[in-house]
């Protein structure tokens, strides 16, 4: 697992490089330090969190550190920075309803199907609603995950009320007593409803419909954007029931650095990586294993 975790980060292990180079160069603490911020944030880290790692550093490691408590002290720092808010685990008792939200391309429905085959795994019983009516492909998108997984979906056409597919499909949830419910949402509406209040609607009727269920809503940021996840996230903060974050597209980029970015950022807990376009290209996120893996 560790091993697989670190052939897919090679991209971004590559970004890296410059940052062990430094802490293997046998230079000065000083001098490592100096050249420490500005590796950090070539390799997508981002101006405040680099920043915070190296006010650190310098307030906790001894005047005449060697390599080795530099890079303890790094390793701790940057797992410090994605530990910071704790994730609430996605598999408490009872069934729980998942809201895939974020912009257009960023995985949303590939994480669905990914969390879906997780929890089937598990032993769970799972649906998928299709509440991405944006486009046409969309919904077809998700129905042959659907057929490929044994996975039920429910299906609105193009154009429907996305809270009316999710009503549905709650409604056909609860008579299954199903365990877990995937919610795969738009990037973009057609009507002039502004998304986040769509999401809000959504999100209503889940509560309204399904008391019971745990509502967890999970944000997909695509890291081949690098810092601009930052940005693109911004917006979907507006969306009151934002609970943790899929960070995407981790593999084949050298700009898996943006994990610290967000994790700095949004007070919003990573809660999983993906790692490939496959249904098991789903990693649970751990900051440490992260952290050993990018840096050894
Ligand atoms: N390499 C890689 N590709 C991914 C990953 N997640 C999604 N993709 C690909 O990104 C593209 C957009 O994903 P999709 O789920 O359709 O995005 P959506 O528009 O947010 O629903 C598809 O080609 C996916 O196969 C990932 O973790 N790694
Ligand atoms: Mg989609």
């Amino acid at each position: 697992m560790f091993a697989s975790l670190r052939e897919k980060l090679a991209g971004t292990r590559g970004a890296f490089r410059k940052v062990e180079d430094l802490l293997r160069s046998g230079k000065r603490r000083e001098e490592i330090l100096d050249g420490l911020e500005e590796a950090l944030i070539l390799a997508d880290v981002g101006v405040p969190a680099a920043g915070r790692i190296l006010e650190s550093l310098r307030t906790k490691t001894r005047k005449d550190a060697g390599q080795d408590e530099l890079e303890r002290a790094l390793k701790d720092e940057l797992a410090a920075v994605l530990s910071r808010c704790p994730g609430r685990s996605a598999d408490g008792p009872g069934p729980a309803v998942v809201l895939m939200v974020g912009v257009n391309g960023g995985g949303k429905t590939t994480s669905a199907a990914k969390l879906a085959a997780r929890f089937k795994r598990e032993g769970k019983k799972v649906m998928m609603a299709a509440a991405d009516t944006f486009r046409a492909a969309a919904q077809e998108q998700l129905a042959l995950w659907g057929k490929k997984l044994n996975v039920p979906v429910v299906k609105g056409s193009y154009g429907a009320d996305p809270a009316a597919v999710v009503f549905d499909a709650v409604q056909s949830f609860k008579a299954q007593q199903g365990d877990v419910l995937l919610v795969d949402t738009a990037g973009r509406i057609h009507t002039n409803t502004n998304l986040m209040n769509e999401l809000e609607k959504v999100k209503r009727v889940v509560a309204r419909e399904h008391p019971a269920a745990r509502l967890e809503s999970l944000l997909v940021l695509d890291a081949t954007v690098g810092q601009n996840a930052v940005v693109q996230a911004r917006e979907f903060l507006k969306f009151s029931g934002l609970t943790g974050i899929v960070l995407t597209k981790v593999d084949g980029t050298a700009k898996g650095g943006a994990a610290l970015a967000v994790a700095a950022e949004l007070d919003l807990p990573i809660k999983f990586i993906g790692v490939g376009e496959g249904e098991d290209d789903l990693c649970e996120f751990s900051p440490r294993e992260f952290v050993e893996a990018l840096l050894s």
